[in-house]
């Protein structure tokens, strides 16, 4: 059965980071790339890691239109499948992402996962820009499961990819029954002893509940 589990992949020392997502692949469904290790190791690390795993860049585009196609063009071209944009910047800013190729998969942060990350997000207007946009998905927190269901009654069969699972208190299995089809797990699995284990064992306790 194919995995629910996204590698939040945050470890900055490149050699750790090549070795966890060569170990981690074969258990998870995307390894998800955010700044902290393309800055300590170049936009490169995409390129590579993109020959393991579907690469998801979690670079939460925020931009007005052209710079955020420009973003999308780099990281697209670096061999990234997926990108992550924040919503508030309004739908010309998500569409330029969609424009520049529309085979790749867009995800819209509706309101995130830390204590008070949702003051200021607006759940029911940002989930029907993701609507608008003709988005593949969108980013919630396993830390809100109530958060998931209400947003998963507003966006349909939209993709849902919920971080905040282990080390901010999230529970899986609770945020893939409130309507997640995906958790991002982070120092769960990179910061563990043996995280190809940590991986497959999230990754196995997703398929018993279904
Ligand atoms: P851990 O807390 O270590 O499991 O990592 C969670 C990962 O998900 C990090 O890469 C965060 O940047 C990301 N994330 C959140 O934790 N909360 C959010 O609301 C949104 C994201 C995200 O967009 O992935």
């Amino acid at each position: 059965m194919a995995s629910r589990v996204v590698l939040a992949l945050d470890e900055t020392d490149p050699v750790r980071a090549r070795r966890i997502a060569e170990e981690v692949a074969p258990f998870v469904a995307a390894i998800k790339i955010n700044y902290p290790l393309v800055l300590s190791s170049g936009l490169g690390i995409v390129t590579e890691i993109s020959k393991l795993a579907k690469v998801i860049c979690d670079f939460k585009v925020a931009d007005i239109p052209n710079t955020n196609r420009l973003i999308a063009e780099s990281v697209f071209g670096a061999g990234a499948q997926g990108i992550i944009a924040h919503a508030f910047p309004g739908p010309e800013s998500l569409k330029a992402i969609r424009e520049v190729d529309g085979s790749k998969d867009l995800f819209v942060v509706i309101t995130m996962s830390h204590p008070r990350g949702g003051d200021f997000f607006d759940i029911e207007a940002f989930c029907s820009l993701a609507l608008e946009v003709g988005a593949t998905g969108v980013i919630a927190p396993a830390t809100r499961p109530e958060d998931i269901s209400r947003i998963r009654d507003l966006i349909g069969n939209l993709k849902i990819m919920s971080p905040g699972v282990g080390a901010q208190g999230g529970n899986s299995k609770e945020a893939l029954k409130a309507g997640a089809d995906f958790i991002i797990v982070g120092r769960g699995i990179y910061l563990s002893d043996n995280p190809a284990e940590a991986a497959e064992q999230y990754s196995r306790d997703l398929e018993i509940d279904d």
